[in-house]
């Protein structure tokens, strides 16, 4: 009998949320009801721990602001005043609209805008796809999160391969590279602590010392941008000291001699002046990673929302190479390991409904799209994604939002932002009322959700939603009418991915977590065009790009005196949780990190309010003075829900400009300034 017909038992589950722990769970039911989320002790990484957000997930689940029934927007836009309407009323609604517009404009006038609020596979890239595949709407890139790194990534090794997380417990030397890991991947953080009981030393290398840097053996302080610079002073040493592995160089890398001429530019005196770490550090540092054996290097997100964010993950990536780590069990690199659990896309999103090419919206440039495209989007269908929050220059953002003629639908667990400007808002159920199937990006697990409770009030899942969507558009293909199961058989099928031939809808059910069949990546052949790694890149010279590893300084931003690095939180997910009041609680308030030196200069004073502004918008943040950044430096964390003067949104700060790869986000490379209140 399925969970969801037993009134109480406890149930197998899985993490829905953007993280690359996707954990295992074991949903506690009574009486209809979920009274306990906890890690599933027998999930191989999760082993029982799961983090402090998904423990208090009841919170959520049964906030008393959850949605319950569609709405409709009575008040103006942002208000946030709307009347409950029927399901057949909003669908109608949405349709009649949706008609009259590709009539008068075209199906482009239509937007979807959606991201990872829920990783699973059917309700993200599924249903969602094929309906406005169908459509023939513009289409989204999906840049907002890694865009930048993975393409970098993929200009030396091929593509999202990498470590299997798992063999990281073998490593001697792990380095935390511009990751949080203690709030964002704290598995990681526990293999790491089970090769640290072995010997390892743990470095992290960071603009601000977080958990995780308190955590680290050795914290490296490094100026916001410049960790090409830094990766490079490592190959320097690396080469002139004799540290390299050169039959690995020989035999699966292109370009090494080329690349050992090339860093003899980037000697310990350039490095240091460039980014902030001390010559001796330098040396230390590369030393360390010349002479231990495994390494393992963990490349986090955050040193790609840069301007030159793909090409700090594309040096970054360059190293483990140098000293052979990807022969040694538990050696090499993770950025994203995505690339391992392919399914198959094509069957699942069937661009092959789309009857004619239309025009694509890169996510990251929403505001100035909805307030300059020509011709104009007319209507925003947002799920899984909070764009009045989480995007870049999210005034510009607000500003299109709340343009009278944008007929904009947000599908949402809570009145979010977004949800505020949008004229018909529907409920969505949580991830323990679906069916889907999750793969993580970083562990090589494919996992099953089946439903444990009942929809909560009205609300509906994404594909069910796309269903009665297509219905009343009068799409007849078979593509519509697949169940959920169909849907997940249909994914897994992918006769070119040999890695989940082994991954069937049964073995899922019965055993809730699959692993891939996955086969270290050496002795082998990568998908870069020389099937080698690539020190040296034609691909990027084609594209425009240096052909070997190089450091690039930021873009100008405004001549303001700080850089500004807004970062994700401990408690929250994104925005997800900034709206419960619990997970609110155990953050306290937005603050503003910067150095004791800048604050006496600056007349500042630990717990003091400051304004944070520049060309684009102003925050108004509470300051911890102390050492944990640079001078020139500061840094905040979390994006919280709107507070009532509006002024804790840190993106009205952020730059909506691209990265140097992949229409990647900048959001670490804008400027602002920082004044006493009062
Ligand atoms: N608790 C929690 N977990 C999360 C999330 C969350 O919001 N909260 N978000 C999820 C998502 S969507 C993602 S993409 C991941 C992101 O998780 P991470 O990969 O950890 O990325 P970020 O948190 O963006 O930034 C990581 C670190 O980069 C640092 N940083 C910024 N600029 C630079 C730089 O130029 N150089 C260096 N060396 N460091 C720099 C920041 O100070 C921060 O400590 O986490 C996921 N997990
Ligand atoms: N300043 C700054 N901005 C950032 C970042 C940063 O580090 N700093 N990080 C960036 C990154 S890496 C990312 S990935 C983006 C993430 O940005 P978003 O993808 O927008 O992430 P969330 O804020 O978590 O919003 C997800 C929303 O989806 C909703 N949701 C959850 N499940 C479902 C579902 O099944 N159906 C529907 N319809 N909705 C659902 C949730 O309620 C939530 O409101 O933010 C980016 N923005
Ligand atoms: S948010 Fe991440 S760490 Fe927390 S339960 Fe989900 S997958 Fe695990
Ligand atoms: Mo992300």
């Amino acid at each position: 009998m399925h969970a969801i017909n037993k009134p109480s038992g406890v149930f197998r589950s899985v993490c829905s949320l953007d993280c690359p722990d996707q954990c295992g769970l074991l949903v506690h039911k009574v009486d209809g009801r979920i009274v306990k989320v906890e890690g599933d002790p027998n999930h191989p990484v999760t082993q029982g721990a799961i983090c402090n957000k998904v423990r208090h997930m009841t919170e959520r689940l049964y906030d008393p602001k959850r949605l319950r029934y569609p709405l409709r927007r009575v008040g103006s836009k942002g208000e946030g005043r709307f009347e409950r309407i029927t399901w057949d009323e909003a669908i109608d609604t949405i349709t009649a609209n949706w008609k009259r517009l590709i009539e008068a404009y075209g199906p482009e006038s239509i937007l979807p805008y959606s991201f990872y609020g829920n990783m699973g596979r059917i309700g993200t890239e599924g249903m969602d796809r094929r309906f406005f595949n169908r459509l023939g709407a513009s289409k989204l890139l999906y840049t907002i999160c890694d865009a930048a790194g993975a393409e970098g990534y993929k200009f030396t090794m091929g593509g999202n391969f990498g470590t299997d997380p798992e063999d990281t417990v073998h490593a001697k030397l792990i380095i935390m590279w511009g990751v949080n890991a203690v709030s964002t991947n704290m598995h990681q953080v526990m293999l790491a602590e089970k090769a640290r009981k072995n010997g390892a030393k743990i470095v992290a290398i960071d603009v601000h010392r977080n958990r995780t840097g308190r955590w680290a053996d050795w914290f490296i302080p490094i100026v916001p941008g410049t960790d090409a610079a830094l990766a490079l002073g490592i190959m320097h040493i690396l080469f002139a000291e004799n540290m390299t592995n050169e039959a690995f160089l020989q035999d699966y890398t292109v370009g090494h001699e080329e690349l050992r001429q090339h860093v003899r530019q980037y000697d310990p005196d350039t490095v240091s002046a460039i980014t902030g770490v001390p010559v001796r550090d330098i040396y230390r540092l590369s030393r360390l990673y010349g002479e231990t054996t495994p390494s393992f290097i963990r490349i986090g997100n955050g040193l790609q929302h840069h301007d030159n964010g793909g090409m700090n993950v594309r040096t970054i990536a360059c190293l483990p190479a140098l000293t052979g780590q990807w022969l040694k069990k538990g050696g090499g690199a993770i950025k994203g390991n995505g690339g391992y659990l392919q399914h198959n896309a094509a069957a699942l999103q069937r661009p092959d409904l789309r009857e004619k090419p239309s025009r694509s919206i890169n996510m990251n440039a929403l505001g100035s799209t909805l307030l300059e495209l020509d011709p104009p989007i007319r209507s925003l269908y947002v799920y899984n994604s909070n764009p009045a929050l989480v995007a870049p220059n999210v005034n510009k953002v607000r500003e299109g939002l709340a343009r009278e003629d944008l007929f904009t639908v947000v599908h949402e667990l809570f009145l979010t932002e977004t949800a505020r400007y949008a004229d018909i808002v529907l409920p969505a159920t949580s991830s323990f009322e679906n069916t889907d199937f999750y793969r993580s990006y970083w562990h090589h697990y494919i996992q099953l959700q089946q439903p444990v409770v009942a929809p909560y009030e009205e609300s509906k899942p994404n594909v069910e939603v796309f269903r009665l969507l297509a219905a009343a558009m009068g799409f007849k293909e078979q593509a519509f009418q697949d169940t959920d199961e169909d849907l997940i058989r249909q994914a897994l099928n992918h006769p070119t991915n040999p890695n989940i031939s082994g991954i069937t809808y049964e073995a899922l059910q019965e055993k809730q977590y699959v692993k891939a069949a996955t086969k270290p990546l050496f002795p082998g052949k990568l998908l870069t065009p020389s099937g080698k790694i690539e020190l040296y890149s034609n691909s990027m010279e084609k594209r425009g790009f240096p052909p070997l590893p190089t450091y690039t300084p930021l873009a100008g931003d405004c001549d303001r005196q700080f850089l500004f690095i807004p970062t994700a939180n401990h408690n929250f997910l994104n925005s997800t949780f900034a709206h419960n009041e619990k997970h609110a609680r155990m953050e306290k308030q937005p603050k503003l990190y910067m150095n004791a030196t800048d604050a006496t200069a600056l007349g500042i004073t630990d717990g003091a309010f400051v304004r944070v502004s520049n060309e684009r918008g102003e925050c108004v943040l509470a300051v911890v003075v102390g050492e944990d950044v640079l001078p020139g430096v500061v840094v905040s964390q979390g994006l919280w829900a709107d507070s009532p003067n509006g002024k804790n949104t840190v993106n009205a700060l952020t730059p909506d400009r691209l990265a140097d790869m992949g229409g990647g986000a900048v959001f670490f490379s804008g400027r602002v300034w920082v004044e006493k209140i009062g």
